[in-house]
């Protein structure tokens, strides 16, 4: 937690900590969903024909996370190809066992994780159990309604309610309805990545979440947290915030949830799981 050592004068700016590697956005969601056909429907025609096979005709085929590099409006991707993520009980094989093991470590690794889902049945439990996993490990995150082709007119606003009412416990993910049959709206991705990328990138300097606390507190009863003097960003990837308080026992959950959801309007935070940790005077 190097960032703790920060004076709370020092950092007067916030800013973005890019790294200037190539993105890395894991594509993951159960079987048959259509993450293999995506990876190949986001390539370009050219690059397609050179690239080898992903999608196989037999179903639930993918073994093991893949990479495969796209370029699109002069920006290189690496995409990751995973295996589906099966509830345990259907793991028989150590195989299967192992890619799942494979498609965490892809999360892991991942700068930005898409989650597909199908469009024509309803968000299943496993669905939230593979948003949760992502969360989890503090990752950026973007919901794709896949094979939105096979709805028509007012079945596809209607899904869309369902699949946001299903993930309420991550409202901040963008939510996408996607074709990799039709490419409908596949291009779209692209930038969505980038910006949720971005967004995990930004690093809020204490002056300025000091000052943000202050304004948004003003006027609520919260008195365990006007006594926060000090805040800390943690965490170089997944955004952690550490409010040093006189008694942590006496915020509640309901009052972080406030300032979460402040937060998000605040500093654009779309795609991004925040962690707002309190800590008291002596863990400083
Ligand atoms: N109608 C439709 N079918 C799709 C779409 N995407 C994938 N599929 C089909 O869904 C099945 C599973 O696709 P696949 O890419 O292997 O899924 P994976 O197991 O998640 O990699 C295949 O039969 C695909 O042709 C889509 O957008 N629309
Ligand atoms: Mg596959």
């Amino acid at each position: 937690m190097e960032s703790e050592e920060v004076d709370e004068n020092d950092e007067k700016l916030s800013t973005y900590n890019l790294q200037l590697s190539t993105p890395r956005i894991a594509i993951i969601g159960r079987p048959n969903v259509g993450k293999s056909s995506m990876i190949n429907a986001l390539m370009s025609d050219p690059q397609r024909q050179t690239s080898p096979k992903l999608v196989s005709d037999i179903p639930g085929t993918t073994r093991d996370a893949t990479d495969a590099r796209i370029r699109h409006a002069d920006q290189e991707f690496v995409f990751v190809d995973t295996a589906g993520l099966r509830r345990k009980a259907r793991i028989e094989k150590d195989l299967e066992g192992l890619s799942a093991l494979r498609a965490l470590q892809a999360i892991e690794d991942a700068d930005v994780c898409v989650l597909l889902v199908n469009a024509d049945e309803a968000v299943s439990n496993q669905d939230k159990k593979i948003a949760g996993a992502v969360i989890e490990r503090g990752k950026g995150l973007i919901i794709l309604i896949n094979k939105i082709d096979l709805l028509k007119g007012e079945e596809r606003a209607e899904k869309m309610i369902e699949a946001r009412r299903a993930f309420h416990f991550c409202r901040y993910a963008p939510m996408l309805p996607v074709s990799a049959k039709t490419r409908e709206n596949l291009p779209k991705l692209f930038p969505l990545a980038t910006m949720v990328r971005r967004n995990m990138a930004l690093r809020i300097s204490p002056r300025e979440f000091g000052a943000f606390l202050k304004d948004v507190i003003h006027g609520h009863p919260m008195s365990s947290l006007k006594s926060c003097k000090h805040i800390a960003q943690a965490g170089d990837t997944s955004p952690m915030f550490i409010m040093f308080v006189r008694n942590p026992k006496n915020v509640r959950v309901s009052q972080l949830r406030y300032i979460e959801n402040r937060l998000r309007e605040r500093f654009g935070l779309e795609g991004v799981p925040i962690r707002l940790v309190t800590k008291g005077p002596r863990d400083r």
